[in-house]
Order: C-alpha cells, then sequence, then structure tokens
C-alpha cells in the first residue's frame, strides 16, 4: 500500500498570520514568510505517522488571501506533510459551527430539540465536503489509502470516488471512514431531514469503523430503514460490500508515564500533595461541552456533600474546561448554567479556609494536566453522550502509584470497553452521589485490583494498536477486492 492519506476538518497544525512583517526573521519550520506555524502535540498524529507515509489533508482553520494560499501550501507540505483545504469565512462558519456542530452534533449526542435545520449550512456542507474531496482528488496517487475522519465529513467518500474519477478515472481508490462521536438510534436519525444523502455519502467507503458495536448496530439499521438494503452483522451489501467494524480508540499511555518523570512534572506534584494535604481529590476534565454532563457532576456533588457531610472540608472537586464552540448559542448558555452551579456549590459548603469546587475554564498544558491527573484520588467522567472518551484513558496512564478510582458514564463508549471503573448513570443523582461516597470507601485491595484491570488495558488498547488494526483490515479488503477482480 502507498501512502495513507488521512483527512479530518482540521490539520494538526494551527497555521496564523504574523502581525510584524518582520522580513529580517529567519525563516524555518515555524515561519514562512507571512504566516507562523505550530504543530498540535495529539495522540492520532503520532500513531498514524508510525504507520508509515502519512500525509494529512484539512482545514487550515483560517482565512488564507489568494496572494498566500501557495506560500501556506508548500511550507505545509515541506515541512509537515500537510495539504491544506482553503474555505471562505462564511462557509467556514456555516459548515463548521453551523451544519457539523449545531446539527450534526446535537442530533448524534441525542439532542435533537437543539437542532434547527437550515438550508443554507446544509448547502455549506455540500460545498466545504466537495472542496476537500476536489484537493483530495489532486493529492491522490494509486497505492494510496484514503482514511476519512468524522461527522465534518460524511460526504467526502462519495465525492472522492467522483472527483477522482473525472482526472484518474483507472485508479482504484480504497476508502475508510471513522466516526469519532455515537452513531444515535435509528429512531433519533431519521430526525435529520437530509438522513439519506449523509447515509449515501459514507456508504462509499470499504470500511466503515465506529468505537462501540453499539454504533454500528445503529448505523446498519439506519441504512436497512432508510434505505431498504440488505445488511448483515458486519455490513451493508452496496455496490460493493461495505465493512462496518468496531475499532474502539485508545489513547498514548506512554507520553503520559514519560511524562510524569519530568522534573518539572515531578516538582509540581510535590507541590499539588502538599497543597492538598489530608484532602481527597476528584477531577474532572472535559471540553465544555454540553455533552460532558458537567451539570450533572455538579450536582452529583452537591448531592454527595449533602448527604455525607462528615466530607465537607476532606474533598474538593477541580472541574477543568476547555473553552470549546464559543461562537455556537449552546455553548455560551452552558458556561451560564456551569458558573451558577459552581457558585451554588461553592457558597453552600465552602468558608473561608474551604473551596470545594476548583474551576478552571481553560486549557491547561500538557505538565499540568498530568500532574492534576497523577494528584487525583478519583477521576468523574459524566457525559450524557461521549464516542469514546479519552480523558479516563489518560487518567489510568497516571495513576500507577496512588491507584485512583474511576467514576464513568455508562454514555461513553469508554465503558463498554473499561472494566474495572464505578458505571454511573449520570442523570441518576442518588446513582451518581452514592459513586462519589463509594470511591473513596473502597478498600486499597479493591482499588489496586480496579486500576489492575484498567491500567492492562489502557496499555494493551493504544491509539497504535487501534490505527495498526484499521490500516491492515483496509489492506486485507483491498486485496479481496484485487483477488476478486482477477478472477
Ligand atoms: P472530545 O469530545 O474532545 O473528542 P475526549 O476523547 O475526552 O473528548 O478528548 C478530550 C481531549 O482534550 C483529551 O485529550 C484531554 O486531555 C484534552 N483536554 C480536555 N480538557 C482539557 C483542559 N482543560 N486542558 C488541557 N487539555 C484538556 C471526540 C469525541 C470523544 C472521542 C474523541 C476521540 O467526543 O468521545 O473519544 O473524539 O475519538
Amino acid at each position: 500500500m502507498g501512502r495513507i492519506l488521512a483527512v479530518s476538518n482540521r490539520l494538526p497544525v494551527t497555521v496564523s498570520k504574523r502581525k510584524d512583517n518582520n522580513d529580517s526573521l529567519e525563516l524555518n519550520e515555524l515561519r514562512s514568510k507571512n504566516y507562523d506555524y505550530k504543530m498540535s502535540s495529539g495522540g492520532l498524529v503520532s500513531a498514524l505517522s508510525a504507520l508509515g507515509g502519512l500525509q494529512w489533508l484539512g482545514w487550515s482553520g483560517i482565512n488564507v488571501p489568494d496572494e498566500y494560499k501557495a506560500e501556506v501550501t508548500d511550507h505545509l507540505n515541506k515541512y509537515f506533510h500537510c495539504t491544506p483545504i482553503f474555505l471562505s469565512d462564511d462557509v467556514a462558519d456555516m459548515y463548521y459551527n453551523g451544519f457539523s456542530n449545531s446539527i450534526l452534533w446535537p442530533l448524534f449526542h441525542y439532542h435533537p430539540g437543539e437542532m434547527n435545520f437550515d438550508e443554507d449550512w446544509w448547502g455549506a456542507y455540500t460545498l466545504a465536503n466537495r472542496v476537500f474531496a476536489k484537493t483530495l482528488a489532486e493529492e491522490f496517487k494509486p497505492g494510496d489509502l484514503v482514511w476519512v475522519h468524522d461527522y465534518h465529513l460524511m460526504l467526502l467518500p462519495a465525492m472522492i470516488r467522483e472527483e477522482i474519477a473525472l482526472i484518474k478515472p483507472d485508479a482504484v481508490v480504497n476508502i475508510a471512514y471513522f466516526l469519532h462521536i455515537p452513531f444515535p438510534t435509528s429512531e433519533i436519525y431519521r430526525v435529520l431531514p437530509v438522513r439519506r444523502e449523509i447515509l449515501l455519502g459514507v456508504l462509499q467507503s470499504d470500511l466503515i469503523g465506529f468505537h462501540t458495536y453499539d454504533y454500528v448496530r445503529h448505523f446498519l439499521s439506519s441504512v436497512s430503514a432508510l434505505l431498504q438494503l440488505e445488511t448483515t452483522p458486519v455490513g451493508v451489501k452496496f455496490d460493493r460490500f461495505v465493512s462496518c467494524g468496531v475499532f474502539p480508540l485508545g489513547t498514548d499511555p506512554e507520553r503520559f508515564i514519560d511524562g510524569l518523570k519530568k522534573p518539572e512534572v515531578v516538582q509540581r506534584i510535590d507541590h499539588l500533595k502538599k497543597r492538598f494535604e489530608g484532602v481527597k481529590v476528584f477531577i474532572g476534565v472535559d471540553r465544555l461541552d454540553y455533552i460532558k454532563g458537567i451539570p450533572n457532576k455538579l450536582s452529583g456533588f452537591d448531592m454527595f456533600l449533602e448527604k455525607n457531610p462528615e466530607w465537607i472540608g476532606k474533598c474538593v472537586l477541580i472541574q477543568l474546561a476547555v473553552p470549546s464552540r464559543q461562537d455556537v448559542e449552546e455553548y455560551q448558555n452552558l458556561r451560564t448554567v456551569v458558573n451558577e452551579l459552581v457558585g451554588r456549590v461553592n457558597g453552600k459548603y465552602g468558608s473561608a479556609e474551604f473551596t470545594p469546587v476548583h474551576f478552571m475554564h481553560r486549557s491547561v498544558d500538557f505538565n499540568e494536566l498530568i500532574a492534576l491527573y497523577a494528584v487525583s484520588d478519583v477521576c468523574v467522567v459524566s457525559s450524557t453522550r461521549d464516542g469514546m472518551n479519552l480523558v479516563s484513558y489518560e487518567y489510568i496512564a497516571c495513576q500507577q502509584e496512588r491507584h485512583g478510582q474511576l467514576i464513568l458514564s455508562e454514555f461513553t463508549g469508554a465503558s463498554q470497553s473499561l472494566n474495572g471503573s464505578i458505571i454511573v448513570n449520570p442523570w441518576d443523582m442518588e446513582e451518581l452521589s452514592n459513586a462519589f461516597l463509594q470511591s473513596l470507601t473502597l478498600s486499597e485491595e479493591k482499588k489496586l485490583q480496579n486500576h489492575n484491570l484498567l491500567f492492562k488495558y489502557v496499555m494493551k488498547f493504544t491509539t497504535k494498536y487501534w490505527g495498526k488494526n484499521i490500516v491492515d483490515e483496509m489492506e486485507r479488503i483491498a486485496e479481496e477486492r484485487k483477488k476478486q477482480k482477477e478472477h
């Protein structure tokens, strides 16, 4: 197989226009004549790079005027093996904030009430997917494996085939598609006015991957109900057989374990241990998104303290919330709700010496994140829906010393794999508040047993393992197709 052409909404590099147009600055990897570049350190990038030749295609994230497009394209290609996709501000806004994040995102996370269908957004989504497809067709060389990521690009597999057929008519195109979010039950999915178009777009893949078998099941039943196509438990009989499989994503645990050994992190951990001496620490790490169930977590913590007043002053909840999609109205409303709840809990149980909830509405750097994971006794994940949830994996990777416990919502994909966690329904406040208590009062032996189970799993099912599995499966499918053609 040739290169892997990974396609996702955003490139793993942030591009920004430089304000000071200082020609005397030295040009290097981080800087072209007019722009700065910063690589994001994601597990996905390193996992996919490890699989061989990787070229990444994605939206540049900013509007680049025509006269600078060649500069940015050449630079990204040369230093990062990235191909930028350029979208105008208008299209980007309606495709990304509009159709992707205000229609598909709420619907796929079981919030149909928050979905307002808008024809212009759909038009922009179609157009943006077409721009991606055209750029990809130019980049494509026979033998390359195309790997499309996520809900922003559900029309792309079909458009890629159309665009490549126009300029490279004889090329065999192998396409894998992976959905990082849940695929909802068909009773929710069928609400979408463009439900058939979306399914037909994805079905032009050779392999469609999901985090859990529930998502596969939901996808297959939508396909059979809405398109009247024949399905099997592992795929769809279409103009070709489209394989559908479970590929649960993991994290890169070594990055966390190695990170904890860095002197500056060791020092920070010592400091935090002293700061929270004699106090149990619960940690929450989420994007500030309504699917993450942050209000449920705060209400559960409130009930826990109310029912168990002996713990007041003896435990804290540190909640990190990365600002996210702040241009979308629902996210602005959520911020108000969360601020009020934090204020309520702190007002109710706080004192001059003690603040029960430490709320940080910002991103923290990697060293701080892992130090906080390491000193926490319990991680609380209360998502009301979550494709997988990698925070739970990251926390376990940082708990070799403390054997902290994981409270995990049953509505995360991770809950189907992370045996050894305390599984909760985040809508059941009684259950959630009991889980807070249980996580603190388990015997040391049980804590160790839970940790060992979880740690073993996290170490084995890594991002690398996931990537290799998908690529191996694609190679198998491509090989099978080739043989069928020869006969
Ligand atoms: P997300 O919804 O972003 O991803 P998640 O998988 O938990 O959810 O990943 C979040 C990442 O952001 C983690 O790596 C975490 O460390 C980081 N992060 C969160 N808060 C932070 C903070 N305050 N400071 C610094 N870093 C922070 C989507 C789906 C998930 C699915 C992933 C991958 O919604 O369900 O697991 O894709 O497929």
